[in-house]
């Protein structure tokens, strides 16, 4: 009665053990699914180029649960890139540079026609339809941490526009 006893409660205890590690490793998936809070991009796209035309604008989507600033943007592509506004001035619709951008902490920020935008310089061959531009895109999030994120944007037609479906 008493040696049953005993191997009862020892089935019992290697139970409990085994549901404490099977907590724990749930836990440590939780914290490494959690913890780099990644920026997420979506619907990025470039305009098309006709020849002879070096320069480009890119759009996208940024989500970050936890806010980040883009500190920078390069392309393989195109010699420079970087972030744009657009300003009145008068009459005149101007571009002018943007140091850093910020995507708010939960929130997300999407570059659109007359507002933003990713400026690529200097391209290497003109883009048609159909391509794909490779873009890395650096972070800094609100924790000081640095991220890049590559993302491979398609090419819309010239005339196309943020609100038109994907080609
Ligand atoms: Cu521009």
């Amino acid at each position: 009665m008493n040696a049953v006893n005993w191997v009862g409660r020892c089935a019992r205890a290697s139970r409990g053990l085994w549901l404490l590690r099977v907590l724990a490793l749930v836990a440590a998936i939780g914290c490494v699914r959690s913890a780099p809070a990644q920026v997420t991009i979506s619907e990025p796209w470039v305009r098309g180029t006709v020849e002879g035309q070096t320069s480009t604008v890119a759009y996208m989507k940024f989500k970050s649960d936890i806010g980040a600033r883009l500190v920078s943007v390069t392309s393989p592509l195109a010699a420079r890139a970087g972030v744009h506004e657009m300003t009145m001035d008068g009459n005149l619709m101007r571009m002018r540079t943007v140091d850093a951008l910020q995507v708010p902490a939960g929130g997300t920020l999407a570059l659109e026609e007359g507002h933003q935008h990713l400026m690529l310089e200097g391209l290497k061959r003109s883009l048609r339809p159909g391509d794909t531009v490779p873009l890395t895109l650096r972070f800094v999030d609100s924790r000081g941490t640095t991220q890049t994120v590559e993302v491979q944007a398609s090419v819309r037609a010239l005339g196309a526009s943020s609100s038109a479906p994907a080609n």
